[in-house]
């Protein structure tokens, strides 16, 4: 049966085109920014969807913006299989983050229908939204609602403009009355795969172009605002100032300081927007964003306990105003044991001289949220120097064939296993 498939470098080529249809839709003329709901995302959900019939899914943009396709099992009433993956990105990101992982699942499809196999289950493939969580005070919010965990507070976030996310979303076409109705029921979803570059050094540094993922990094986000008071630059003693930026200067040192004393740990201040911003002015307010990670759960809250104290004791002794709003936590999420062996087999079966290597995500993904109602599993695929959330992301046309193959190979092993 396999040799009517397409091989890994025919997957390749075909992955690499549709990836320059697909990131044509940007909000950023000469960038890749895609961000939730906007007129690029529009853009691009509308082409997921053809791309998605062309392949032989029916297909339609939810109430929440993400893109489902599917295609009908053998026998009616089997739990489906999902393989997924989000098409909006960072501000000026990478090709690959994301968009692979949909466009795999919609050449896998089509491989499928070529080869004349219909599986014994359904198959779906979804592009979610919402995933990088940058333009509104989100976490994974479109997985979220088909993981029947989506949070109406949601709703009434604002991005920097002010704009309201449930304004956006109907603007955009979708509906905020019918986001409670995608959730999906247990045992609906048979197994969630999901492909993605690996944004990190691992399979590069041991010449593997891909390896499954084991456990998915705990990670928390807050929005934190300082209040301090805004006064002449050429005037204010120093001894007399609540300069805010100098005191959340501070506290971003001091995250950094604690992730690097915490186990594999990490911490970020990736936003960071002094008031009101001009040369001979003592900013007066702050708003800055912090994003801290860790494999282990323990060790996340033993973090934001060191966060809380360090900067309380920074803001008493500089007399400015704290405020700490977290929006986003995610617990560590392991990869589902059964699904892993099974993704092993696809590598294996795809080529044999291929390690099946596992390792951890430190980067979260829409597997995080899927995980709490299906179960789960990764594949990660080698890219260029782990670089990502940047222009410079880079893999190469191979390494892509080689990891759609697989997935392949894998979503065969599972009709394979369910006779
Ligand atoms: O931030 C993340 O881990 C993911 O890329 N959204
Ligand atoms: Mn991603
Ligand atoms: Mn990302």
């Amino acid at each position: 049966m396999t040799q009517m498939l397409p091989s890994a470098a025919v997957l390749g080529a075909r992955a690499f085109a549709a990836l320059a249809g697909l990131n044509r839709f940007s909000d950023e003329p000469g960038k890749l920014t895609r961000l939730y709901l906007s007129p690029a995302h529009r853009q691009a959900a509308e082409w997921v969807k053809g791309a998605m019939e062309v392949a032989g899914l029916s297909a339609f943009i939810d109430a929440a913006g993400s893109v489902q396709g599917r295609r009908d099992g053998a026998a009616a009433g089997h739990p489906s299989v999902m393989i997924g993956s989000h098409i909006d990105t960072v501000k000026d990101g990478g090709r690959f983050d994301g968009n692979l992982g949909v466009v795999a699942g919609i050449l896998v499809a089509q491989a499928l229908r070529d080869a004349g196999i219909t599986l014994p289950f359904p198959l779906e493939v979804v592009a979610f939204g919402d995933e990088e969580n940058v333009r509104f005070p989100t976490h994974l919010s479109t997985s979220e609602a088909l993981a029947g965990r989506y949070d109406p507070a949601w709703l009434d976030g604002r991005d920097a403009d002010g704009v309201k996310l449930s304004d956006a979303l109907v603007a955009f076409g979708g509906n905020p009355a019918g986001i409670p109705a995608l959730a999906r029921k247990p045992g609906s979803i048979r197994a969630y795969l999901e492909l993605h570059i690996e944004q990190g050094p691992v399979l590069e540094a041991e010449n593997e172009p891909v390896g499954i993922v084991t456990t998915i990094n705990a990670q928390s986000r807050a929005r934190v605002r300082i209040t301090g008071e805004a006064g002449h630059a050429g005037t204010v003693p120093m001894a007399l100032r609540k300069d805010a930026l100098t005191a959340a200067a501070e506290m971003a040192l001091a995250l950094e300081a604690i992730a690097g004393s915490h186990e594999l740990a990490v911490g970020t201040v990736g936003v960071f927007r002094p008031n009101p911003g001009a040369t001979n002015v003592v900013p007066g307010a702050v708003e800055f964003t912090i994003d801290f990670r860790a494999p282990k759960n323990e060790t996340l809250a033993s973090m934001e306990t060191a966060i809380r104290a360090r900067f309380a004791e920074i803001a008493t002794r500089r007399g400015v105003g704290l405020d700490i709003v977290p929006y986003a936590r995610a617990e560590a999420v392991p990869m589902d044991p059964a699904l892993q062996e099974a993704l092993a087999a696809g590598v294996t079966k795809t080529g044999s001289n291929l390690a099946t290597r596992r390792l951890p995500s430190g980067a979260g993904h829409d597997a995080m949220s899927m995980a709490a109602v299906a179960p789960a599993a990764m594949l990660f695929v080698r890219n260029e120097k782990g670089i990502s959330h940047s222009p410079l992301e880079n893999m190469t046309e191979a390494d892509a064939g080689i990891a759609i193959r697989v997935m392949l190979e894998t979503i065969l092993e599972l009709a394979e296993r369910s006779k």
